[in-house]
Parts: structure tokens; sequence; C-alpha cells
């Protein structure tokens, strides 16, 4: 049987590797084998590409350039990891997927929405994620909480832009919820943590019911 494929999206400092995480814990106690990953990066070709693009190597070639990288990239995390685990049974919870690359290339970005379209079509193809969180929290309290995090380092690639683009990547955010309810699951990520990752194991429980996938005990980490 085929693993499931769980995507965490949002703005900066939103929570998505600690929740990410969280569900991964959840999910192995449920017996369930888990490959947690990022992007950009999750394999060693992508993981190159993620240094390129998040210091800022690659701006200076405009957003059309770092909107290819970002695929290329996906490409070869798709190609290595995530489709052999999905085939072998094990699901994937992913920390941003493509459709940051719609919001933050696309919509933040603006590069051509059709262009995007058409390279998730050809790069990602039918690994469609089966669920993905979309965890909002204001622009400037991501920030904020990006900042902590960081502490001493200096703001990445897109970190580092200003206030208004941030707010169009939250907007971005809620429009892709509105738009594919199906798929997309809105969270109100400014509660505390224990409540967030509640609702979000309540969420897959409901929609894809682990306790139906067969028991699995070897574990698998990034
Ligand atoms: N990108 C990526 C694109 O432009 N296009 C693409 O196609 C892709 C795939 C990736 C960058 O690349 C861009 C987007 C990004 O700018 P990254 O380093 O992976 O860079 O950055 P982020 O994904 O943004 O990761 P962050 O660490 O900034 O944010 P997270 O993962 O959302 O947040 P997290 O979990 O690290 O939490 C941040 C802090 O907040 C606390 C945590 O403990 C932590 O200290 N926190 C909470 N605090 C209070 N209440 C809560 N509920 C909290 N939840 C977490």
């Amino acid at each position: 049987m085929r693993g499931r494929f769980i995507t965490f999206e949002g703005g900066e400092g939103t929570g998505k590797s600690t929740h990410a995480a969280m569900l991964g814990v959840r999910l192995r106690a449920f017996g369930i084998r888990v490959q947690l990953t990022r992007e950009p990066g999750g394999s060693p070709g992508a993981e190159i590409m993620r240094y390129i693009l998040l210091s800022g190597a690659a701006r200076p070639l405009g957003g059309d350039a770092e909107a290819v990288l970002f695929a290329a990239a996906r490409d070869d995390h798709l190609t290595t990891l995530i489709r052999p685990a999905l085939e072998r049974g094990t699901w994937v919870v992913c920390d941003r997927f493509a459709d940051s690359t719609r919001i933050y290339q696309g919509v933040a970005g603006n590069v051509d929405s059709m262009a995007i379209r058409a390279m998730e079509r050809i790069i990602v193809g039918d690994t469609k994620p089966d669920l993905t969180f979309i965890l909002d929290v204001p622009a400037k309290e991501g920030m904020r909480r990006a900042d902590q995090r960081r502490g001493e380092s200096g703001a990445d690639r897109f970190e580092g832009e200003a206030l208004a683009f941030h707010e169009r990547l939250r907007d971005g955010f809620l429009t892709l919820a509105a738009n594919e309810p199906n798929r997309c699951m809105l969270i109100d990520a400014t509660s505390p943590k224990e409540k967030v990752s509640e609702q979000i194991w309540r969420l897959v429980l409901k929609k894809l019911e682990p306790a139906t996938a067969p028991i699995q005990f070897e574990e698998e980490t990034v």
C-alpha cells in the first residue's frame, strides 16, 4: 500500500518544522514508518541547490531562474527520496513543497503563474500531497519567531525581504487554502504549540485514518 504524503506550508516562522516533527512522533507511535524531509533540500543534490538558493547566490539571476532552481531541487528530491519512500509504504512528511513555489515565486515574486503550474505538472506529476497543512500567523509574528529561532545568524534570501513581501505571502497562502479546501487545511498557528499539534493530529485521523495503515516498525529519518 502506497504511503501517504503530507506537507506543511506557510510563511516564515509559522511553526512548520516544529509541527512536521511533532506529527512524525505521533505517526511513529501508531507504528507507521515515517520519512521526515524538507524543501528546498531533502536529498543530497537538492541540498546543494538549497545552499545556492538560500545564500542568495541565485538572486541576481532573477525570479524566473530561482523558480527553475526550486523545481530542479524538487525533481531530485522526488526522484531519489519521496517517490521511493511512498512506494515502500512509508509516509512522507515534508516541510514545504510545491505550494511554496506557487506562493513565494508566483504570488509574492511575480513569476508567471502559468509557467509555475507548467513546471509543477512536469516535475510533481501525480505525486501530489494527500494533505497539506497551511500554518497561519500574522506576518510580523512569524518574522519575530523566525528571528528568535535564528539567534545570532543572519537572515537568509527570503527572510531578509520587507514586511510587505511577507504580507503578500500570507495573503497567497490564505487564498490557496480557500481555493483547495479538500487538500489544504488552514491552521491558526497563533495558539500554543500543543493546541496546534492536537488540531493537526485530529485532522490526520479524520482525513487519512492512520489506524487502518499496516503496522510497520522500521524507523526512518532524514
Ligand atoms: N522557498 C522554499 C521558496 O521560496 N520556494 C520554494 O519552492 C521553497 C520550497 C526555506 C526558504 O525557501 C523559500 C521559503 C523559505 O524562505 P527554511 O530555512 O526552510 O527556508 O525556512 P522556513 O521553512 O521558513 O522555516 P522557519 O524555521 O523560518 O519556519 P518554521 O519551520 O515555520 O518555524 P519553526 O517550526 O522553526 O518555528 C519557529 C520558532 O517559533 C516557535 C518555535 O519553537 C521556533 O522557535 N514556535 C512557536 N512559538 C509560539 N507558539 C507556537 N505555536 C509556535 N510554533 C513554533
